[in-house]
């Protein structure tokens, strides 16, 4: 059982730079991902909800950084972060994003953990690198979620988050991955348990 209330998430507000956030007090945890890597879908499990954050066939709309808030109060927030990397959005608008994401991560004082959600099919892409480049720079916690595990035999699953792991040895002490399902459900109790940590600051 997890010590916080995942399932008591509410839409708080969005943002579409870190000077629009709401106020830097208490804690939070972001989600980071490629588009169409399962964001949205795995935010949705952690919370037991099934359109907290949206889940979509067309990604990369969402542009705004999006607040939800714990057990009513504001101070512990999840947040989804603009999905990264969809191919259609022109040169300077992913610049853009990319602008305000590096900004939010290094700069937001109330965040506690980056949770970094890879297709478990193609995890570390370049933007996987870029993000964990930034949360290194900040001496960040980032817990990778590999997802859609349920779209691999059980034994090539493992497989793959042996090498993930492999591949990140040097950052062990900062890094921890995990697989995980939200078709399934899978993991999640996993996850949630390294948000409380970071939440409840232990
Ligand atoms: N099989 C499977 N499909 C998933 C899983 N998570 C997400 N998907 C699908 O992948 C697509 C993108 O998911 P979404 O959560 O919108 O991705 P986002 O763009 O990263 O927020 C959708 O069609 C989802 O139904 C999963 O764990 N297993
Ligand atoms: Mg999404």
């Amino acid at each position: 059982m997890s010590r916080l209330n995942y399932q008591t998430a509410r839409f708080l507000t969005s943002a579409p730079t870190l000077a629009q956030c709401p106020l830097d007090a208490g804690a939070e945890v972001a989600f980071a991902g490629r588009s169409n890597a399962g964001k949205s879908s795995a935010i949705n499990a952690m919370t037991q909800q099934k359109a907290l954050a949206r889940t979509s066939k067309t990604p990369g709309r969402t542009q705004l950084i999006n607040f939800f808030s714990l057990a009513g109060g504001e101070s512990q927030r999840l947040v989804d972060l603009p999905g990264y990397g969809y191919a259609k959005v022109p040169e300077k608008v992913k610049l853009e994003w990319q602008r305000h994401l590096a900004d939010y991560l290094r700069n937001r004082q109330s965040l506690r953990g980056l949770v970094l959600v890879m297709d478990v099919r193609h995890p570390l892409s370049e933007f996987d690198e870029m993000m964990l480049g930034w949360a290194d720079e900040q001496d960040m916690a980032v817990h990778i979620l590999l997802t859609k595990a349920d779209k691999l035999k059980s034994g090539a699953a493992k497989n793959e988050l042996q090498k993930v792991r492999g591949r990140l040895r040097e950052w062990e002490d900062l890094v921890s991955v995990q697989l995980f399902s939200s078709l399934k459900r899978e993991g999640v109790a996993e996850a949630q348990a390294r948000l409380d940590e970071w939440l409840l600051g232990d």
